[in-house]
């Protein structure tokens, strides 16, 4: 058994604040990391789907580590395991991850509305990072949908100027700055953005939920479809599947057996998109 697991107090906090920070978890496998992270990229041109990154948009790999045997691995590390299954459970779903060279700010958003299911993401920003360099701003409790705070939030961050007369930059929040080895989490539900990053401000993540019950399926499905835009016919890459370990099966068997039509989806994509989706 995997004996890495948050403490109670971890626990209550990412319960409370939608959000945990890890500095220096990966410290001794960062250089391995970002030396993988940077073949991904050569392997695509530089930039985004075979052209150079041109400092101006922010360019995107989907999947990414599920591309590279390396960072494949990640999942089955026991510190980034043992976090996913203390919060999400022992069976939880590993939901794929994306790769980025930001270029510019990242406005308030979350990345999912999610009622029942807990969705996180794990984010490895591999550049120092500081709260007006581009570093992950998280708005503290903000992920609790049905709060009266969480639902004012959902109705009057997205245009902050209208709501407040502030500019977004300006909205209350946490910088959770970090150094290449730190890792950050959050749950998908809650407001984050990032501000004044460099024009090649390398980021990956990795996503996670809660193993979906028999009668939200449908649902699942519907979240699965998302992956088409980024021109993908699998919830998982390759490497990822290919050599998974019957441990690592765990995370990934409920999407494999749910994701019958993404490939259609994803033909469809190609066929309307000039490029694979920006993110
Ligand atoms: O670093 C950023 O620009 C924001 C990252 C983000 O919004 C995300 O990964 O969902």
């Amino acid at each position: 058994m995997n004996p890495y697991r948050l403490s109670p107090q971890q626990m209550a906090f990412f319960n409370t604040f939608g959000y945990l920070a890890f500095p220096g978890l990966l410290a001794d496998r960062i250089e391995r990391i970002i030396a993988e992270f940077e073949i991904l990229w050569a392997a695509q041109g530089g930039g985004h789907h075979g052209q150079a990154h041109d400092g101006k948009r922010r360019s995107c790999i989907a999947p990414c580590v599920d591309r590279s045997v390396y960072l494949s691995t990640m999942l089955d590390d026991p510190r980034l395991e043992g976090i996913a299954i203390s919060i999400l459970g022992e069976n939880f779903n590993y939901m794929g991850s994306d790769g980025n060279l930001y270029a510019g700010d990242t406005g308030w958003h979350s990345d999912g509305w999610h009622r029942e299911i807990t969705h996180i993401k794990m984010a490895f920003y591999l550049d120092p990072v500081a709260r007006n360099t581009g570093c992950l701003r998280v708005i503290p409790g903000s992920h609790r949908i049905g709060d009266k705070f969480a639902d004012s939030l959902q109705a009057e961050v997205f245009n902050a100027e209208a709501s407040w007369t502030i500019d977004d930059g300006d909205v209350p929040c946490v910088a959770l700055e970090t150094r290449p080895g730190d890792v950050v989490l959050f749950n998908h539900n809650l407001k984050h953005s990032a501000f004044g990053g460099s024009a090649r401000r390398r980021m990956f993540t990795m996503n996670c939920c809660q193993r979906y019950p028999e009668r939200l399926l449908p649902e699942l499905r519907e979240y699965l479809t998302g992956a088409a835009r980024f021109w993908v016919d699998r919830a998982y890459g390759e490497a990822m599947i290919n050599t998974a370990s019957p441990q690592r099966m765990v995370h990934l068997e409920q999407n494999l057996a749910n994701d019958g039509h993404l490939k259609a989806l994803a033909d469809k994509a190609r066929a309307e998109m000039l490029e694979p989706s920006r993110g």
